[in-house]
């Protein structure tokens, strides 16, 4: 059994999401530790019925042999990991800062478990926009080569963190009554509104969002040949990413053949009826665990083309569910 589990940005969206799971999942472990910044320590957090004391996140926090899940600002997880690792602990890490460093597995658990049981540092988990792109990708991948992938995103606030979700409800509730407020997570008004930038702008246009969604897919389906056109757009909604997913695979894959290998694929959830209006929706979707699937249908201006709409709780298998769920692989294997 692991011997102790350290929570690293206990008070973030993320992080508290990542102690819900744990106690919903039963994780077991002899003890659990709940680190923050200076300004939460001290304070205390729920687990289990009992109250624990948040502990100030510092470089010499970690001991050996402690099981690390980490949910920070990529300064911060570039600073303070390199640390848990020196002092002989495993780290899965929710950040941006590691995932494309050659030395750090980047793990889906249903897609490449093995980069996580092999991993000697840390393992770190890829941006949500691309974890439920990727896995809907996987079982097309496998059955039939995918060559190209047109993909937009359509991204809730909550991805933005806690401030991005108060800017959206107080935003909303002052453009209502016509009165003033300053957004502090975006750069622009969110309520009402749609912003076609998440993150900045990087090469030939794009944003280092839509850059994620390439260069962590590459890396995870192991294949630097696919090519990946992405666009990243905040919405308005609260919590849950919408994709829409367009895909070229060597063969002609049809909507039928598509539906049943996302049916067989874990993590994946097929809701695609017409005759019901039946297909995945934010509202619909949130505090689940999976990536959901509907409108499958041929692409009528490509014979070998896909089309797809995808939806899944950013904050639970695009960030928390996907931490926990390597944590539980380790613990499985130790
Ligand atoms: C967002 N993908 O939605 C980011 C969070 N990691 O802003």
């Amino acid at each position: 059994m692991i011997k102790t589990v350290t929570v690293v940005g206990a008070t973030g969206a993320v992080g508290r999401i990542i102690i819900r799971l744990l106690e919903e999942r039963r994780f077991q472990a002899e003890k659990f530790r709940f680190l923050a910044s200076k300004r939460s320590a001290g304070k205390t957090i729920e687990f289990r019925g009992e109250p624990h004391t948040i502990e100030e996140l510092t470089h010499d926090a970690f001991a050996p042999d402690e099981l690390v899940i980490a949910s920070t600002p990529d300064d911060i997880a570039a600073e303070y990991l390199p640390h848990a690792i020196e002092a002989g602990s495993r780290v899965i890490d929710e950040s941006g800062y590691w995932r494309m460093n050659p030395d750090v597995a980047l793990v889906v658990p249903e897609i490449n478990p093995q980069a996580a049981l092999d991993a000697k540092g840390i393992i770190a988990s890829p941006n949500c926009s691309t974890t439920q792109m990727v896995l809907a990708l996987k079982p097309l991948h496998d059955a039939a080569k995918v060559t190209r992938v047109i993909v937009s995103t359509y991204q809730a606030v909550s991805g933005a963190g806690l401030q991005g979700t108060a800017d959206l409800e107080e935003g909303s509730r002052a453009h209502l009554a016509g009165q003033a407020y300053t957004y502090e997570a975006f750069a622009f008004p969110i309520a009402f509104n749609a912003i076609p930038q998440i993150g900045s702008f990087k090469d030939d246009g794009y944003t280092s969002e839509e850059l994620k969604m390439v260069r962590e897919t590459r890396k995870i389906l192991g294949d630097e040949s696919l090519q990946i056109n992405a666009t990243c757009v905040r919405i308005p909604v609260a919590n849950c990413h919408s994709e829409t997913i367009t895909v070229e695979t060597e063969r002609p894959v049809s909507p039928e053949e598509a539906r049943e290998l996302f049916s067989n694929f874990p993590g994946l959830e097929v809701m695609d009826d017409l005759s019901t209006d039946l297909y995945p929706m934010p509202a619909t979707c949130t505090d689940r665990d999976g990536v959901y699937i509907g409108r499958i249908r041929r692409d009528i201006s490509h014979p070998n083309g896909l089309s797809f709409w995808c939806v899944s709780d950013n904050l639970r298998k695009g960030a928390a569910t996907n931490a926990v769920q390597i944590a539980e692989l380790l613990s499985k294997s130790s």
